[in-house]
């Protein structure tokens, strides 16, 4: 009978089942609790001879239901662990790696062009007071150059005026980094400056309210216009090679004289056929924009070091050189952030 009772337990197939049995053998009204309850029926002696059996018997199948419910336990707790694990040995999601973006990539080629010939790259602001923008690069207020330049002018959020006493405007070009750099630096250097800029203008395939230009200063003694024409030439060999041609046309910009456009000459590698390109505007540091900045000095505590000095200045358009290079047909394409366009200028790394 206990053989039988202790294979039945062995054998539970839950907790519940087990739970069951034990109710059943041990329970108040269970197989062994009546016939230990029978005891006091029996004669003396064999009454002992009994009770220490089923006694026994009893210890045996608490131990066995003791037993039995902790290999139970242990199923349950496997099976769950078994369930719930995550295999940590899955392949990851591909992640896209990004790239510079192709006018990025453009001007720090640009950028790495002058800073082997010796120039410092400068940043400055784009949100730009009207005062480094226009009048200091000689042009006053009311002076046609401002309307060439459709400017996007910045009102300060209400409550702020005070934080704002001059107009800011989104700047219209590069140029106002010359005036901002001389307040504050000795001569003699030689800077460039990228940065986007931007005009209230309508859009076209060759025009953005937004694009890129590159400055460039030069400042010191007997600087000349060939000093100018020179740097022009070495920058385009660097970017389309030794039979590159550099032209300048005379040109009109109040903070040079004499001013001039500058195109080169690109000769596409796809088709072999060359064209002019015109790059920018150029010239010798106009006198007015060296009494500015003196003036600017001298309201600044610093000594007025431009008078008599001799530079040149260049600005270019960065879209143009990257539009050419790609046949890239409108500039529209570039700020469109379609990955499509932008993942065919990947680095490569
Ligand atoms: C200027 O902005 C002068 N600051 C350049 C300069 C610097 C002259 C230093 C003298 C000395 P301009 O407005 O021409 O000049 O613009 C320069 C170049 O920017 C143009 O030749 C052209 O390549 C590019 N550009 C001008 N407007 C746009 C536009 N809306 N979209 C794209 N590129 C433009």
């Amino acid at each position: 009978m206990l053989e039988d009772w202790l294979a039945e337990i062995r054998a539970a197939p839950s907790l519940e089942a087990l739970e069951a049995i034990r109710v059943r053998l041990l329970g108040k009204k269970g197989e062994l609790t009546q016939r230990l309850k029978g005891l006091g029926k029996l004669p003396p002696e064999a009454r002992r001879e009994e009770g220490r059996r089923l006694n026994e018997a009893k210890r045996a199948l608490e131990a066995a239901i003791e037993s039995r419910a902790g290999e139970l336990k242990e199923e349950a707790l496997a099976r769950r662990l078994a369930a719930e694990a995550q295999d940590v040995t899955l392949p990851g999601l591909p992640f896209p790696a990004g790239n510079l973006h192709v006018l990025t990539q453009v001007l720090g080629e640009l950028v790495g062009i002058f800073e082997r010939m010796g120039y410092r790259a400068v940043l400055g602001p784009e949100a730009e007071e009207e005062f480094y923008n226009f009048d200091a690069l000689n042009i006053p207020p009311h002076h046609p150059a401002r309307d060439m330049h459709d400017t996007f002018w910045l009102k300060p959020a209400e409550g702020f005026e005070a934080r704002f006493p001059r107009p800011l405007l989104l700047r219209t070009h590069t140029s106002p980094i010359q005036v901002r750099y001389m307040s504050t630096h000795t001569p003699p250097f030689k800077i460039v400056a990228p940065g986007k800029v931007f005009r209230h203008e309508a859009t076209d395939a060759t025009h953005e309210a937004m694009f890129h230009q590159l400055e460039g200063l030069v400042v010191g003694e007997r600087i000349t216009l060939a000093d100018l024409k020179g740097a022009l030439l070495a920058m385009a060999r660097a970017l389309y090679g030794p039979q590159a041609r550099v032209n300048f046309r005379p040109s009109y910009f109040p903070f040079v004289e004499p001013g001039v456009e500058f195109e080169v000459w690109w000769e596409n590698p796809r088709t072999g056929r060359g064209q002019w390109l015109e790059l920018g505007g150029a010239g010798m540091v106009h006198p007015e924009v060296f009494r500015a900045v003196d003036e600017l000095r001298e309201e600044k505590g610093l000594a007025p070091l431009y008078r008599g000095m001799t530079g040149f200045a260049f600005g270019l358009g960065v879209e143009r050189i990257a539009m050419l290079r790609y046949q890239v047909p409108d500039i529209r394409a570039f700020f469109q952030n379609r990955l499509a366009f932008l993942n065919q200028f990947r680095e490569e790394v």
